[in-house]
């Protein structure tokens, strides 16, 4: 069961997460508004389209009617037949005026009767219509030209522009609407162009009559879908920036639970809040300092100094202990590490491992790294084991003592005398120190069991050839006692309470 930990996520993951989750819904909603838009916007092109076709139809019908009635009349003599020709602008609406042809030459009008003008068919789209701008009695102005012609005669009837780009004007209001005759087109404002017809960008939609050779086209300038988003969606828009603040929340809150139980430990570990104490171990007999025990400490910014009772369990649960551990090692190297050349040799140091730690071979980098950073030769460095959790004994946890024993790393059992650990796990896992619990020691002079059982074990690790450490040392007579009975180490209040890296390394000078 290798140990892993999930990294948390870092807080600017998580804000953009958190903002994404609250402009989806606003991303999402406004692509389907503006899709809503443009489908507005084209059924309106094409009704507009639409409009305008049925209309200019319409208006040429009438020029159409009046071309249809004088077409018979072409080749007669001018003078008997212009009344008939200013009857028709008199009678047909939209008429502007009309005219008779024979062989290609317009010879009489309605305006000026007696007439004499070359006509060229080739001006006609299909023959038929023809969109000028102004002809010598208005310049300038748009006329539209229907044409009839049947073997040498033919009827010209006109159209004024007013009355087209009215109909542009008036059907098109905000929509651009042009009128395409040939290579010729017409804009609401009246004047006739003869570029190439113009895209009109947002919905153009396009209609050729089917009756007459001309088309229209309807359209919007640029940026049109977005402006009648912002004339039309104002409270749809509302509604997204609602959903999307309610989105991001659940986002956020989400987030947070998701990482809330380990959440607050993995922000102290990157914070760097786990902090190594050191409790001085001292010589039985010279009372000088052999070595110290790492006990870690939150530093929390908010509760203070928090003991490991009360998170290491839940670290170990969650296997957080292991980098927790890890961080802890390398804050002791980096504080301990360089003044080590001048300590007594050799200075034990003491790191607590949990049980689950041993199944990670990690482990043994970590020492390797740890021991790295001392003086060569100058620190021996003490993995303590409690005896409350028994190690199961694994493949990897097999190859993992034979390499921590390989680079000179030595085994404590802690709390010895709590716990079921027997002879043959003594051995199998090569251990050179035995803690004795503290509550033994405390019963020094007090209890005569536990002062009996507290002599069968220094008995028997004197018969196991074991260092001894007696742990909770407070009084002189515990002490004296301890130190007669031969017991190699002792680490108490009597000595040295845990205390600060500083603390440490400054009295560590004094010892
Ligand atoms: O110092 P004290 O209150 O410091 O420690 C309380 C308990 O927490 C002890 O049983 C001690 O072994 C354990 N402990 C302290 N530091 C560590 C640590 O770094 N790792 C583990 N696994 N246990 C620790
Ligand atoms: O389980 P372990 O031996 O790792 O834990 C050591 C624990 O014992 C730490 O909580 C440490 O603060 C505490 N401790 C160390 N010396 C004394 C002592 O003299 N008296 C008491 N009561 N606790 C001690
Ligand atoms: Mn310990």
């Amino acid at each position: 069961m290798p140990l892993t930990v999930r990294p948390r996520r870092k807080r600017s993951v998580r804000m953009t997460v958190t903002l994404l989750c609250g402009l989806l819904p606003v991303l999402l909603g406004t692509a389907i508004l503006y899709m809503q838009a443009e489908r507005t916007l084209q059924q309106s092109t094409q009704i507009t389209a639409e409009e305008a076709l049925r209309q200019f139809e319409l208006m040429l019908d009438n020029t159409a009617q009046a071309a249809n009635e004088l077409l018979p009349l072409a080749g007669q003599p001018c003078d008997s037949v212009k009344l008939a020709l200013r009857e028709q602008v008199t009678r047909r609406p939209f008429v502007r005026s009309t005219n008779l042809v024979w062989d290609d030459n317009l010879y009489c009008s309605s305006l000026f009767g007696e007439f004499k003008e070359a006509v060229n068919p080739g001006d006609y789209t299909q023959g038929k219509l023809w969109l000028m701008n102004g002809n010598p009695v208005t310049p300038n102005t748009a006329l539209l030209v229907y044409r009839l012609s049947e073997g040498r005669g033919g009827a010209l009837t006109t159209l004024d522009g007013y009355h087209l780009s009215n109909v542009l004007r008036l059907i098109g209001r905000d929509t651009l609407l042009l009128l395409q005759v040939g290579d010729n087109w017409l804009s609401a404002d009246g004047k006739v162009h003869q570029s190439a017809l113009p895209v009109l960008p947002v919905a153009q939609h396009m209609l050729a009559s089917s009756r007459y050779a001309f088309s229209v086209s309807a359209g919007f300038p640029q940026g049109e879908t977005w402006r009648y988003m912002a004339d039309e969606y104002p409270p749809l828009f509302s509604l997204l920036m609602f959903f999307g603040v309610v989105s991001g929340a659940i986002g956020h809150v989400l987030q947070r639970r998701a990482t809330s139980p380990s959440h607050e430990m993995l922000r102290a570990l990157e914070a760097g809040e786990f902090i190594p104490y050191f409790q001085p171990v001292v010589h039985g007999d010279s009372k000088k300092w052999s070595g110290a025990e790492v006990l870690m400490r939150w530093q929390h910014p908010k509760e203070g100094l928090v003991r490991p009772d009360l998170f290491i369990p839940f670290a170990e649960h969650s296997g957080l202990i292991v980098p927790m551990t890890r961080a802890l090692m390398q804050q002791t190297a980096a504080l301990l590490g360089p003044p080590s050349a001048g300590f007594a040799k050799p200075f034990h140091i003491g790191i607590n491992i949990t049980a689950s730690h041993c199944q990670d071979l990690q482990l043994v980098d970590d020492c390797r790294a740890f021991l790295a950073a001392f003086a060569p030769g100058s620190v021996s460095l003490v993995l303590e084991l409690t005896e409350r959790q028994l190690i199961e004994p694994t493949d990897i946890t097999r190859q993992l003592f034979e390499q921590l024993h390989t680079l000179g790393v030595m085994i404590a059992i802690d709390d010895f005398g709590t716990g079921h650990s027997s002879l043959g796990y003594l051995r199998k896992f090569n251990v050179d120190f035995l803690k004795i619990d503290q509550s033994f020691v405390a019963m020094i002079g007090i209890d005569a069991l536990s002062r009996h059982i507290l002599d069968t074990i220094i008995e028997l690790c004197v018969k196991l050839e074991l260092g001894i450490v007696a742990e909770g040392v407070e009084t002189q007579t515990q002490a004296d006692y301890l130190t007669a009975h031969h017991v190699n180490f002792l680490q108490g209040y009597l000595f040295g309470k845990p205390m600060p890296g500083a603390d440490f390394i400054a009295a560590l000078s004094h010892h």
